[in-house]
């Protein structure tokens, strides 16, 4: 990774890898998330939570071999380890659509609320662009530098929803992927096309965090015999501490109740 992409993440809270994806994976993943959602229907998501106008799907790596891929990706892992430090693990695997006009903005937010601790930030996204992010059909915007803040948007703004005066809107060509601090204010905007827009996040969290979706609980069996040792780190399918933090909380959202 460049030092320009360290103080991208470390400054302004993200950075963009375009074009990241080859062809042969945004297509792969295009045509698994499609088949999801026909076979899913109305429960789409429903392992999570549900977001009005922005069908989700959730639990992804029990959901295709290509998903396993996408996680454990050497580039995106040594950005994220810029933000969280050596030892993290996946936290969840979704996919967020923005649906055509329906005015819905998703609230500027970090996720699963959190606010960096004494011993620094504890979550990292990637946001895995599926379709182009235009200025006009649900894009991601963020408030750079926010992270710094240490205090949330439902605590500092009056209306998280609202345009906020420094926000930077993120646009890019379908595979393209954004790495962020996510304890960075951001959210999705309202979809102005007629076209849906789609991506895949992929989100991580420090070591002695919880898991936003508790691996273990949540994979088949079957799968998480067949995984490689490193997956498994990755999953914390091995770890005491993540099975004890995950019992002690719900799944968390940075939004939604
Ligand atoms: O898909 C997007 O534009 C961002 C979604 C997001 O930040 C979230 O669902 O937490």
């Amino acid at each position: 990774m460049t030092e320009l992409e360290k103080k991208g993440l470390d400054q302004q809270g993200f950075i963009v890898l375009e074009g990241f994806m080859s062809r042969d994976l945004l297509e792969g993943l295009r045509r698994r998330v499609a088949e999801l959602f026909a076979e899913e229907g109305e429960k789409a998501g429903s392992e999570f939570k549900q977001e009005p106008h922005s069908p989700r799907l959730a639990n992804l790596v029990n959901k295709g071999e290509i998903f396993e891929r996408v996680i454990v990706m050497a580039e995106i892992l040594e950005r994220i380890g810029h933000v969280l430090g050596e030892r993290f693990k996946l936290s969840s695997l979704n996919v967020r659509t923005a649906d055509p006009l329906t005015g819905w903005v998703q609230p500027l937010h970090a996720d699963v609320g959190a606010i960096a601790d004494e011993k620094g930030y504890w979550v990292a996204n990637t946001v895995w662009m599926l379709d182009d992010f235009t200025t006009d059909n649900g894009a991601l915007r963020t408030v750079p530098g926010s992270h710094r803040l240490r205090k949330l948007p439902q605590q500092a703004l009056k209306d998280p929803s609202a345009p906020h005066s420094d926000e930077v809107l993120v646009t890019g060509k379908a595979g393209t992927v954004i790495v962020m601090n996510s304890h960075m204010w951001h959210g999705g905007t309202a979809n102005r096309t007629a076209k849906p827009r789609c991506a895949l996040h992929a989100f991580y969290a420090r070591w002695d965090k919880p898991q936003q979706q508790y691996q273990k609980r949540l994979l088949a069996p079957a799968l998480q015999t067949r995984l490689s040792p490193e997956l498994r780190q990755l999953l914390a399918l091995d770890d005491p501490l993540n099975d004890r933090l995950c019992s002690e909380v719900t799944s968390q959202s940075g939004f939604l109740r």
